[in-house]
């Protein structure tokens, strides 16, 4: 394994839990359609773009709609997702996750955003973290969702770093396969059941060091 020099996060489910209002806005905007939308339904919405997750939902209803409609009701579910965000606290990034990147960041390596949200800037603002991220890589700048690999690459390009000096931090079975996809190793922080193709797994990044995670992903 390559000295490893850049750190690449997916947002949701590994730095923040947003999936809980990203599913409160798709759950108001399914109901206002008639569409039985529920909890369980969400988790096939993790990592996934917006329009698609429309497009998930609409697939769950047996709907469809015209292209401009699918657009007014992602803006629609992005008002009200936005509404919540804009209520986000400090206190809710998810545990550890500060000292984890202080401390890499003080050790010297650069850390990267990489996520499907076109919401991250906002998102890192309201918890008061955008400052330790040296690049953001969103929905905003590439094109091609996970598992496409684009958006970790962009990372590791905007690090000026190899890819292969890169490693992924990921809650999603899409981001795991991104990471692949790209040649970086992948942490995953979830279970073996919903996260088996991970290089490591992880329940989240507390009690941990950068270091710890380089000196297991080794063994592999
Ligand atoms: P937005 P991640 C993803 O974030 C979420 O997991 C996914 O549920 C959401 O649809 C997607 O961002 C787009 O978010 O509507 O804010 O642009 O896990 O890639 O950080
Ligand atoms: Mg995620």
């Amino acid at each position: 394994m390559k000295e490893i020099k850049g750190l690449l996060f997916d947002l949701d489910g590994v730095i923040v839990d947003t999936a809980k209002y990203h599913y409160l806005a798709w759950k108001q905007l399914s109901d206002q359609l008639g569409i039985d939308f529920n909890i369980k339904d969400n988790e096939r919405l993790k990592g996934v773009s917006r329009m698609r997750s429309f497009e998930i939902i609409l697939e769950i209803g047996g709907c469809t709609m015209s292209e401009e409609e699918k657009e007014k009701n992602c803006s629609k579910k992005n008002e009200i997702y936005l509404e919540y965000i804009y209520q986000l606290k400090a206190n809710e990034v998810l545990p550890g996750v500060i000292e984890f990147l202080t401390d890499a960041k003080a050790k010297g390596y650069k850390l990267a955003l990489g996520s499907a949200s076109k919401n991250s800037r906002v998102i890192l603002e309201k918890l008061d973290i955008l400052d330790l991220f040296d690049e953001i890589v969103d929905g905003t700048i590439v094109s091609k969702a996970k598992p496409d690999p684009e958006v970790f690459l962009k990372g590791a390009e905007l690090l000026k770093l190899a890819k292969n000096r890169c490693i992924v931090f990921e809650d999603a079975s899409s981001g795991i396969e991104a990471a692949h996809s790209a040649g970086m190793l992948a942490v995953g922080i979830g279970t073996v059941e919903n996260l088996p193709e991970a290089d490591i797994l992880l329940a989240g990044l507390n009690n941990i060091t950068v270091d710890e995670i380089i000196n297991k992903l080794q063994e592999v």
